[in-house]
């Protein structure tokens, strides 16, 4: 089966042999008055003007371009969708100035989506789960990455990691799956978090590593959750059973997280707000990927978004993604998220689609196959209702997506799921 996109007005290839860092981050590959051949799953060739005319087949599909935006299927490299129940009745709290980390320590926050997590079947949240997924297919992601860290307990987490491997096969958003039984300390083990950290390291991870649950594993790394000795003593175990590691650091107070996560050469570093010189230039030395999340800072009303202009500066490769979380990121659009990382991060919108393809695909360990439009890489394909990139960004609060193709089919049409 060919699939043909011509007479494209902006088609963003984001193409490039490596990480986008630096001034590399402002180049996004853009053709103008461009064409895309599709072949069976992957994209066959490419280019400009007419020359899709000699790819044309009886038979085959050949879709009109003129006045769309085409990017690469847009990857979301940091999501907790799995989850149990919601937190709508922490608005009143949050309004109220009570803190984040003050809820959670409270027995609220994380705690209590563990609580809903825990008593919900595998069933009830991948179907949860599925309908997020759902919404964020018609809003152009086909990619994501998401993390466990809801169950706290071997059983509860083990059952997330499968619910990622059931909605990674039965879904058409593909699934990167990450374990983070760090993600806080459950109540059970308030007076022992030694034991609780035992246990992610003696049991959880040889586990998850045994059934081969996770690609990654991430560890929450802040004042009042998990200390810069707890997460290198999780995250050394985590590398040493061979998963690859990312770590959440420094999302409200700096403890170092960033400095750590040069350190242990992570993945990923995520969030980053209040990250310090010297920890971005710790990442930037170790080649650490910055996963920016802009839409909990707003969430969060922090009244202060991580310093993306300085990373970029210093030659970080910046990611971006939604943290889709029922506390402080109940969102599933990455189009919301560019237009934060616009208008908070004080992004290009050519650094920003880099950010939510091609880094975004090295920040999962994807991008041999996704994160760009290029000759043999997978046919995951948007097609906006934007003439060019900058009005994508510009007009915001409404879904641009008309056309997604995943795995070289047409899933989404007129932005409804097919
Ligand atoms: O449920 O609050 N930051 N983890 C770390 C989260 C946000 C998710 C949550
Ligand atoms: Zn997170």
């Amino acid at each position: 089966m060919r699939t043909i996109i011509k007479n494209i007005d902006c088609l963003v290839t984001c193409r490039g042999s490596h990480i986008k860092k630096g001034k590399e981050m402002g180049d996004a590959g853009i053709i103008t008055n461009g064409y895309v051949v599709i072949d069976g799953d992957s994209i066959a060739a490419m280019g400009e003007g007419e020359g899709y005319k000699e790819y044309l087949t009886p038979g085959g599909t050949v879709i009109d371009g003129t006045g769309k935006t085409v990017t690469p299927g847009l990857i979301d490299s940091h999501t907790h969708v799995v989850y149990g129940g919601s937190r709508e009745f922490e608005l009143p709290l949050k309004l109220a100035k009570v803190g984040y980390i003050d809820i959670l320590n409270a027995g609220g926050g994380i705690l209590s989506s563990v609580k809903a997590t825990r008593k919900a079947s595998m069933n009830e949240l991948v179907s949860e789960a599925a309908k997020r997924l759902d919404l964020m297919l018609t809003h152009g992601t086909t990619t994501i990455e998401s993390k466990s860290g809801y169950g706290l307990d071997t059983v509860s987490e083990i059952k997330m990691l499968k619910v990622n491997r059931e909605l990674d096969k039965s879904h058409p958003v593909d699934i990167v799956s990450t374990f983070m039984g760090a993600h806080a300390i459950p109540l059970e083990y308030k007076n022992d978090r030694e034991a609780y950290i035992r246990l992610i390291i003696e049991e959880m991870i040889p586990q998850v590593k045994k059934e081969n649950l996770a690609d990654f594993t991430d560890c929450f790394c802040e004042e009042g959750v998990f200390s810069i000795d707890e997460t290198r003593r999780i995250l050394n175990a985590a590398k040493a059973a061979g998963l690859r590691i990312k770590l959440h650091a420094d999302e409200v107070v700096s403890t170092g997280g960033a400095e750590l996560a040069g350190e242990l050469k992570a993945v990923s570093a995520e969030h980053l707000v209040a990250a310090s010189l010297k920890g971005m230039e710790a990442m930037a030395a170790n080649d650490v990927i910055a996963v920016l999340l802009p839409t909990t800072s707003f969430y969060l009303m922090l009244g202060k978004y991580a310093d993306a202009r300085k990373m970029i500066e210093l030659g970080v490769p910046v990611a971006l993604a939604t943290d889709c979380n029922p506390g402080t990121s109940p969102t599933e659009s990455l189009q919301t998220v560019m237009t934060y990382a616009c208008f908070g991060l004080r992004m290009m919108p050519e650094e920003i689609i880099n950010a939510v393809t091609l880094n975004a695909a090295y920040a999962v360990g994807r991008e041999k196959e996704i994160g760009s439009l290029e000759v043999n890489k997978k046919a995951d394909i948007v097609i906006f209702n934007a003439k060019n990139l900058n009005y994508l960004i510009y007009h915001f609060g409404v879904n641009e997506v008309d056309i997604v193709i995943k795995d070289g089919k047409i899933v989404v049409r007129s932005g409804l799921k097919c």
